[in-house]
């Protein structure tokens, strides 16, 4: 409860963004043996895609569709103050154009384009803020893995792609770490690791997956798919969900929310001083699919007639 997280408390409302190199499966992987394992962001280590696979499809991953002018006043229309996308998810995938590394959309496929910096001109353009979530778990980086001899060079790694993150696309609103809890990761790189981002980014409010609470645990709590029945202990918490059962783009999943219900969830959240952030998950083009657009759309409506001011 200070200055710097006065617009966020006041906000309550933002869009999440899970898009990455998992969205060109479209939620469904066709084994060797010819049947379909379906999955979304974890589809290449719960349907067992090796590795080959995945980034020979890398290759043909070209989401020429995105348009960040429309994604940000998509999450304008719906009163949502701030936007957070997976610039990495668990397959390590950057989505970004980093120097850290070549596993990045800049380096191995088509699409030569940066869609951190056009969000960040949208975002400024159109007065909503702007957030990243970035995985400490990395299924691909070779030092990154379990019993792993090097993992500093893994962490020294990671902090020069968040120095890019928080560097090279204007004041970061939002940092939401991920996937802390698997080892080698340990509550004290956690705690290193904060005071790394408030070195370079004093004003970013960071989530509470960067390490176990009690030794770091950032600014804000994350209950995940849920309106929570009790408030927590006086931390500031943003409840996450999906729009139907997946985060990032599963074809098959059609299991909308209704705009009743999501307008009771952000009312709910809302009333016990929580944040809502309301997932999208664009398609293998990079458009968010029609039927999520429908219901922001309807949320937003529902705001400007019954919403405060
Ligand atoms: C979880 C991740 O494992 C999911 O894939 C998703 O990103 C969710 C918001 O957080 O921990």
């Amino acid at each position: 409860t200070s200055a710097r997280t006065q617009w966020w408390r006041d906000g309550h409302f933002g869009m999440f963004m899970h898009f990455g190199l998992y969205s060109a499966y479209r939620g469904e992987y066709r084994r060797p043996d010819g049947t379909v394992c379906r999955n979304a962001e974890w589809i290449k280590r719960d349907c067992a895609i090796p590795w080959t696979e995945y980034e020979a499809k890398a290759a043909t991953f070209n989401p020429s569709g995105f348009d960040a002018n429309a994604v940000i006043g998509a999450a304008k229309a719906a009163g949502q103050k701030y936007f957070v996308i997976t610039t990495k998810h668990h397959d390590g995938f950057a989505m970004w154009p980093t120097k850290v590394n070549n596993w990045n959309i800049y380096d191995r496929t088509p699409f030569k384009r940066d869609i951190l910096a056009e969000l960040a001109t949208a975002a400024r353009a159109q007065g909503v803020k702007l957030g990243f979530y970035y995985s400490i778990w990395d299924w691909h980086d070779p030092d990154a893995q379990p019993g792993s001899t090097n993992y500093a060079a893994y962490v020294t790694r990671m902090k020069a792609q968040l120095k890019e993150l928080l560097t090279n696309y204007g004041d970061i609103a939002e940092l939401w770490f991920d996937g802390e809890w698997e080892a080698p990761w340990t509550d004290q790189e956690g705690a290193r690791l904060e005071d790394f981002v408030r070195g370079l980014a004093p004003n970013t409010i960071i989530n509470n997956r960067v390490g176990s609470r009690g030794i770091a645990d950032g600014d804000f709590g994350t209950p995940e798919q849920e309106v929570p029945a009790t408030p927590t202990d006086g931390q500031l918490w943003e409840s996450c969900m999906t729009i139907n059962d997946h985060w990032g783009f599963a074809a098959y999943d059609t299991n909308y929310k209704s705009a009743t219900t999501l307008v009771r969830h952000l009312a709910g959240i809302a009333a016990s001083s929580g944040n809502y952030l309301l997932n999208v998950g664009p398609d293998e083009r990079g458009v968010i699919p029609q039927p999520q657009i429908d219901r922001l759309t309807a949320v937003g409506n529902w705001l400007r007639t019954n919403g405060p001011a």
